[in-house]
């Protein structure tokens, strides 16, 4: 049963959440080993599916320290495996595609946005299609053994889990992604055993990490100039991917992330997101309250786009860099919400 559903859990987001426990380990265990095509039903691939299931069966009641075991170092261990819990919302400026692109990917734990830049627009070109296939690119990527973490050092027991690596994952997605045009892109992966977030960031896109609905952290931004982020693409000019900014931040269950494209940070100072978060998603399950959130956060962002007298990030910032700007700025509004959970 677990098994037939598993094609709507790789690329549905909107899983129901005891579902996404089962794979968030099962995934750990066996699939990057194996290398299972989420779209392949062979027979013997189900095996393997089995085989790695009744391993996350041991390893969930280890963890729950229901058994006791040894890990490698010969210490006695209880350790909480984390998880993401996801939401999103995408507001286009107009009534088509716009230029954001996002993509989710409870089962390894890692979420991405891009925002396509909108001066190809002047030459015909449509920068949401170069975003969109990055994204499209990175979901993939995401999927390929090669850009698992094999960190082998012996420090501690998270350096041995393989968590996906978001720098090599957007090198990859960089790479297949032949459209033209040019894009921002912030990339989020978070090891399941240590709970490190490991963020890679071009342009202005970027997160905010909420603890108690406190806002800890905000991701920098890079911009050559005012208005004019980094951004990745094909032509000469274009900014590269080992240009990106690259981070590691420790989460704690609870601990809430936003990650948006710059429709949201534009148009949001962080002390706002913290009363949404306050407010609260309503409901009791968790994966509906993080899409609520991202709603909430989404239509307030787009509110105050349209607003034309109060200060915003945007206006803030133009006036810091000299220029004249009063309220918000209309864009396309990208919002991901992910709560970090332990199991
Ligand atoms: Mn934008």
């Amino acid at each position: 049963m677990l098994i037939a559903k598993k094609p709507g859990r790789v690329e549905d987001p909107r899983f129901v959440f005891p579902e996404k426990q089962t794979i968030g380990v099962a995934d750990g265990v066996g699939w990057a080993k194996t290398d299972v095509d989420a779209g392949d039903y062979a027979g013997e691939q189900m095996m393997l599916t089995e085989a790695t299931l009744s391993l996350f069966m041991l390893k969930y009641v280890n963890h729950n320290g229901i058994i006791n075991h040894n890990n490698s170092y010969g210490q006695e261990t209880k350790r909480n495996l984390h998880e993401m819990v996801c939401g999103s919302v995408y507001l286009a400026k107009d009534n088509k595609l716009g230029e954001d692109a996002h993509f989710i990917c409870p089962e390894k734990l890692t979420i991405g946005v891009a925002d396509g830049v909108g001066g190809w627009a002047n030459k015909g070109i449509d920068a949401g299609e170069y975003a969109r296939e990055l994204m499209n690119n990175a979901f993939i990527a995401v999927h390929n053994p090669n850009n698992i973490n094999e960190q082998k050092r012996k420090r501690k027991a998270a350096d041995m889990i393989g968590a996906v690596d978001p720098r090599k994952v957007l090198q990859e997605a960089y790479a297949k992604t032949k459209e033209k045009g040019s894009s921002t892109a912030c990339i989020l992966s978070l090891n399941k055993e240590s709970g490190v977030l490991h963020a890679v960031n071009v342009g202005d896109s970027g997160f905010l990490l909420f603890r108690n609905n406190k806002v800890v952290y905000q991701s920098p931004t890079q911009q050559r100039r005012f208005n004019c982020p980094y951004q990745l693409g094909n032509s000469i000019s274009s900014d590269r991917p080992d240009c990106a900014w690259e981070e590691w931040i420790q989460t704690v269950p609870g601990d809430m992330l936003v990650l948006g494209t710059d429709g949201l940070l534009d148009n949001m100072f962080p002390s706002e997101i913290e009363k949404v978060l306050v407010q609260g998603g309503g409901g009791g399950d968790l994966d509906l309250d993080c899409g609520t959130l991202a709603s909430r956060i989404a239509n307030l962002a787009l509110y105050n786009s349209f607003d034309k007298y109060n200060p915003s990030p945007f206006s803030e910032n133009a006036r810091k860099a000299g220029f004249e700007h009063k309220g918000g700025k209309i864009d396309d509004i990208t919002v991901i919400v992910a709560q970090v959970v332990a199991l």
